[in-house]
């Protein structure tokens, strides 16, 4: 079906809510006949939404489709290249290795791969991200700038900025950042953010940024070992249903006026916004790194992104990688 014919039937479906809509009108409205109106309809119907039809009245549609196809993310959004070109599979192992691959084929910068459900889904240092069908947001993006390899752990930062944004936008929660990737509501996680560069020498080729966003997940969606730690959206909001489609859209739009500022302008502007929804500036905290342990206070973040804490001596360590826990 051409997508504008899509749009066309959905929008009106959209505005007459639980109203029938004649066959005749529907087909006024989209220029056609009413058998081509009907093939249209079994049409939807194949993409999962339940049109129920009803002699003399007409049609109805009864319930949407699980799935945020790539249809649905593209209705609305008005960014230039960061979500224009995207890669929809129902169910992937990770979003990350679809997305490492389209990059070495040269796919466009801001191209955006995202899945309903992933069986492997990466976090960090190897762990795994949990990823259930249909209720949150798996996905990655391929950035492309002119950096040296250095700075990438920034773009980290400005990726967590810009979903902490939307979740605003979206939402009535205040959620905060726990360096370096993590987004919190009420001290459980609700965000991850994973970057992998493919680089050659000092020059980055690319930049994969993972994002996994909890959204619609009931506290028994999750499995045992994470109920002390994971949250969703839904969940911080008393099990209200979020737009999964426009939460994407949110983060796609900020993200690329956050993307373009930070060329223009360097890492400084985003340095002071991501401080500003940082849990862990000004208290003490424990980061665990591969080397071992520091107990300190976070003073705030460097310039590269880099993570200052001023342990109890005074000392002054700079902290590239590391988990951290508030006291
Ligand atoms: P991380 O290593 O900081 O966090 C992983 C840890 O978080 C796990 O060991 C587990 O304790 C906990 N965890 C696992 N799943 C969840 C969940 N759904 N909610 C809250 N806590 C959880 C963070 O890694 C980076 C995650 C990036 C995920 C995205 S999804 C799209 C893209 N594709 C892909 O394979 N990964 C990224």
């Amino acid at each position: 079906m051409q997508s504008d014919v899509r749009k066309k039937l959905l929008d009106a479906f959209t505005d007459s809510k639980d109203e029938f809509l004649s066959g005749q009108y529907l087909a006024d409205l989209i220029g056609c006949s009413r058998t081509a109106v009907w093939k249209h309809i079994e049409e939807l119907r194949k993409e999962g939404f339940e049109l129920e039809a009803v002699r003399r009245k007409g049609y109805r549609i009864v319930k949407t489709p699980q799935n945020v196809s790539a249809d649905e993310i593209r209705l609305g959004l008005k960014t230039e290249f960061i979500g224009q070109n995207i890669h929809y599979e129902e169910t992937v192992i990770s979003t990350q290795k679809i997305a490492h691959r389209l990059s070495m084929e040269n796919a466009p910068e801001g191209t955006l791969v995202i899945a309903d459900e992933q069986l492997n889904g990466k976090g960090r240092l190897g762990r795994s991200w949990h990823s259930p069908k249909y209720t949150g947001v798996w996905m990655s993006i391929i950035l492309r700038p002119n950096i040296p390899i250095g700075k990438a752990p920034q773009l980290t930062l400005l990726t967590a900025v810009a979903v902490v944004q939307a979740i605003q936008e979206e939402t009535e929660l205040e959620p905060q950042i726990k360096w370096p990737n993590d987004i919190l509501l009420n001290g459980k996680k609700v965000t991850g953010i994973l970057t992998e560069l493919h680089a050659e020498a000092d020059k980055i080729h690319s930049v994969i940024i993972g994002i996994g966003i909890n959204v619609n997940q009931q506290q028994e969606d999750f499995p045992e070992e994470l109920h002390p730690v994971a949250t969703s959206l839904s969940i911080a909001s008393g099990g209200k249903k979020i737009n999964r489609a426009a939460l994407i859209r949110a983060v796609l739009t900020r993200m690329e006026k956050l993307y373009l500022l930070y060329l223009e302008k360097g890492f400084e502007p985003i340095r002071l916004l991501w401080e500003s929804y940082a849990l862990s500036i000004g208290k003490m905290i424990t980061a665990r790194t591969l080397t071992g342990s520091i107990y300190g206070k976070a003073l705030g973040i460097t310039e590269d992104g880099v993570l200052r804490l001023e342990d109890q001596n005074g000392k002054i360590h700079h902290v590239y990688s590391a988990d951290i826990e508030l006291d």
